[in-house]
């Protein structure tokens, strides 16, 4: 009997110890639980995140009166679509100083995307870039170009470009526009689009016949009559990048 006792104790005493373990287990899946969003939160911030792309259009011909170009023409001023991708430090569509690729140059110069597109396929493919962003031309200036970017952990920047036409060889870009700000992606982010000159050409004047040169200019600023403002360069664009 004496034994049977102590067994019996002893069992009693296993199930008080399994019941009292029971609780903690539950505690520990509860955290685990409760970990999981914030965990899923990390991945979402270096995932691939969308962007949506606006592109306002500033140049007018009350903010730009300089030689605008006449608005009853056949090509009345106007945009080209955007180009453009997300992408690493180790590339860029455009920089200050650099010689216009083929593919910036007739951008620039008839509005085209291709070989643009091909050069941006050529970095994605090389792992500098991510995806390729295009939209429709612009021609209604009381309208806006809308696109999507994509971007990631690996390719935060995004630039952009699209040709201002008629023009010789200039267009509307911004470059190395990063997304993340203290580790997480920005809700929004608001940028001038300046005008640029690739380098392709050496026309003057908006309207002035095709000036190839050979060999090609450094892109740069245009900082012309046409887009300056009392010593100011003036924005001909606004892009707008809103999260998805
Ligand atoms: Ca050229
Ligand atoms: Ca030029």
């Amino acid at each position: 009997m004496r034994l049977q006792t102590k067994l019996l104790i002893l069992m009693m005493l296993s199930l008080v110890a399994i019941g009292a373990c029971k609780p903690k287990a539950e505690e520990t899946e509860t955290a685990v639980v409760e970990a999981t969003p914030a965990a899923a939160d990390t991945m979402a911030q270096t995932g691939p995140v969308k962007y949506r792309v606006e592109f306002t259009p500033l140049w007018t011909k009350d903010n730009f009166p300089f030689e605008y170009p006449d608005t009853s023409l056949i090509h009345k001023p106007h945009f080209s679509g955007l180009i453009g991708t997300a992408h690493n430090a180790s590339y860029h569509l455009f920089l200050d100083g650099q010689m216009p690729t083929p593919g910036l140059e007739r951008l620039s110069e008839e509005g085209k995307h291709d070989p643009l597109s091909a050069e941006i396929n050529a970095a994605i493919g090389a792992g500098n870039a991510l995806a390729l962003t295009e939209s429709d031309p612009l021609k209604d200036f009381s309208q806006t170009a809308t696109a999507e970017v994509t971007v990631d952990d690996a390719h935060p920047m995004v630039s952009l470009v699209a040709m201002i036409a008629p023009s010789p060889d200039w267009f509307a870009g911004v470059s190395d526009v990063n997304l993340r700000d203290n580790g997480s992606w920005v809700d929004s982010k608001t940028v001038d689009a300046t005008a640029w000159d690739s380098g392709g050409d050496d026309g003057t004047t908006y309207l002035a016949d095709d000036k190839d040169n050979d060999p090609k200019k450094p892109t740069s600023m245009n900082k012309g009559r046409h887009f300056m403002k009392d010593g100011q360069t003036m924005p001909v664009g606004r892009i707008t990048f809103t999260r998805l």
